[in-house]
């Protein structure tokens, strides 16, 4: 079931995690948010309904039918407009005990809260014009993020950046269409439409929107991690491999070829960014049925990859069969980025210099060429710092598109203008090329909340948690 936007009724939730802790906090939203305060909380000192907002007092939590003492604890009051979600606020403070955070929540609800949806106080921030939509979601990018750039990245997001350089975009639309329809409405005293002067307005916007959209495959690395995926021959050694990027044993690891015939996934953080790293069944034709099906899976775990790790065996060397292997990989459509892994370098008589030539006539050229040993950890930091110099070609601090929604809806706009350039060149009527105008005006406020739809904003804030 879904709420009606504007809601006028009060809500509660417990804010803090579940489980024990230091402290708990009970957040109570809403018109009634004061009411329900003073019925749960009997302050030391003073009324609760002439507190000013962003104060802060000690007293007791008290149950509202029998005015038990619940906890003693701290209400933080903020009155609207001037809070979170822009509407009256109280929080209560109590010890962070699971039965004792309950029973104040029980409190609040008996006193006339009603228990909050996951993000609705974000919600009622958006509907209240405190934040845009791009800017409550990097509320919840922000509480997710586990990497030191997704905090930033979100923090950006936070900030405006991006709903900024959206504005902007729609203001060039708006003065755009408002030059269509003035022709429009007053073509005698405007004269006609200047197709020439409108194809370069357009064309301008459109590379805006494309600048936007060239940064989305590394926005969204930032947001969800880089996806690496070790692919090459069985028993090169990619789960040993693996094992050494984790610092685990997570993979099984044996001497016998086809030991992996599943695809293992595991994220670890490298320099502050999420690695999502995926280790294969080797590639090879075979008759064992159960190894068809990894090999399968592993074409399609790379076909979904950021990067691969191409891993060929150094005592070996580059065989044949490793060019076999590694053309197929880059056959497929989209073939990702890849590094070239020369692994057990241990095992060969010298050591050996960090940069070696390429292997003869390889099938196209690697981002880099490096060796490692998974076995003494050698040349492991080269291949990390590869893996984090690729990430990190987009600034956690720029303005960049990390969320497929938005990815979208740039998307739509983008088309909507390719078509409204057509119908410009075509010197079509002013109307024409003003519906393909706003429909990119429309897919821009999407992002931001403008002209988005309830059940787009539902669906939003269902990820939220409940409490924020
Ligand atoms: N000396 C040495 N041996 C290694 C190294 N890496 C892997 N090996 C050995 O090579 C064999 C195969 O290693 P795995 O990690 O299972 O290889 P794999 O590529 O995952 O093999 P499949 O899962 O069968 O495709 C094992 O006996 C490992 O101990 C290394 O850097 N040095
Ligand atoms: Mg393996």
């Amino acid at each position: 079931m879904t709420t009606p936007l504007f809601p006028q009724d009060t809500i509660a939730a417990i804010a803090t995690p579940p489980g024990q802790g230091g402290i708990a906090i009970i957040r109570v939203s809403g018109p009634g948010a004061l009411d329900v305060a003073e019925r749960v909380f009997r302050p030391g000192r003073g009324h609760v309904r002439h507190f000013r907002g962003y104060t802060l007092h000690y007293g007791t939590l008290i149950d509202p039918h029998d005015a038990s003492t619940l906890d003693d604890g701290l209400l933080a009051i903020f009155r609207a407009p001037r809070s979170y979600t822009g509407e009256d606020m109280a929080e209560l403070s109590c010890h962070g005990g699971q039965a004792v955070t309950a029973r104040v929540l029980q409190a609040a609800l008996d006193a006339g809260a009603r228990l909050a949806n996951p993000g609705e106080f974000t919600l009622r921030a958006f509907l209240n014009g405190r934040m845009d939509l791009a800017q409550a979601e990097a509320v919840c990018d922000l509480i997710r993020a586990r990497t030191e750039a997704s905090r930033r990245l979100a923090r950006h997001q936070l900030e405006g950046h991006l709903s900024q350089a959206l504005q902007h975009i729609r203001e060039e639309l708006i003065g755009i269409l408002a030059a269509i329809e003035v022709t429009i409405d007053f073509s005698d005293e405007v004269g006609e439409l200047d197709y020439t002067a409108l194809e370069t307005r357009i064309q301008r916007t459109r590379q805006h929107i494309e600048h936007l959209l060239a940064t989305a495959d590394r926005g969204r690395i930032l947001r969800e991690g880089l996806r690496v995926t070790l692919a090459g021959r069985p028993n090169v050694g990619k789960s040993s491999l693996l094992n050494a990027l984790l610092r685990a044993e997570r993979a099984i690891v044996t001497s016998v070829p086809g030991t992996t015939r599943d695809v293992i996934e595991e994220s670890a953080q490298l320099n502050g960014i999420l690695m999502v790293l995926t280790d294969t069944a080797g590639l090879r034709e075979t008759d064992d049925v159960v190894e068809r099906i990894g090999v399968h899976r592993t074409r399609e775990t790379i076909a979904r990859s950021d990067i691969i790790l191409f891993v060929y065996d150094a005592t070996a060397g580059w065989t044949a069969e490793d060019h076999a292997t590694l053309n197929s990989i880059l056959a497929c459509q989209e073939a990702p980025e890849w590094l070239l892994i020369r692994n057990k370098c241990d095992l060969l008589p010298d050591p050996l210099p960090r940069a070696q030539p390429d292997p003869p006539a390889l099938p196209a050229r690697p981002l880099h060429h490096i060796s490692v040993s998974a076995r003494t950890g050698e040349g492991l930091s080269d291949l990390e710092q590869a893996l984090c110099a690729y990430a990190r070609t987009t600034s956690p601090d720029s303005v960049v598109i990390a969320n497929a929604r938005h990815q979208q809806a740039l998307q739509q706009a983008h088309n909507s203008l390719t078509h409204a350039l057509h119908t410009t060149q075509q010197q079509l009527p002013g109307d024409f090329i003003a519906i393909d105008v706003r429909g990119a005006l429309d897919a821009v406020g999407q992002i931001t909340g403008e002209t988005v739809t309830e059940e787009i904003i539902h669906r939003i804030f269902q990820d939220f948690c409940v409490g924020k």
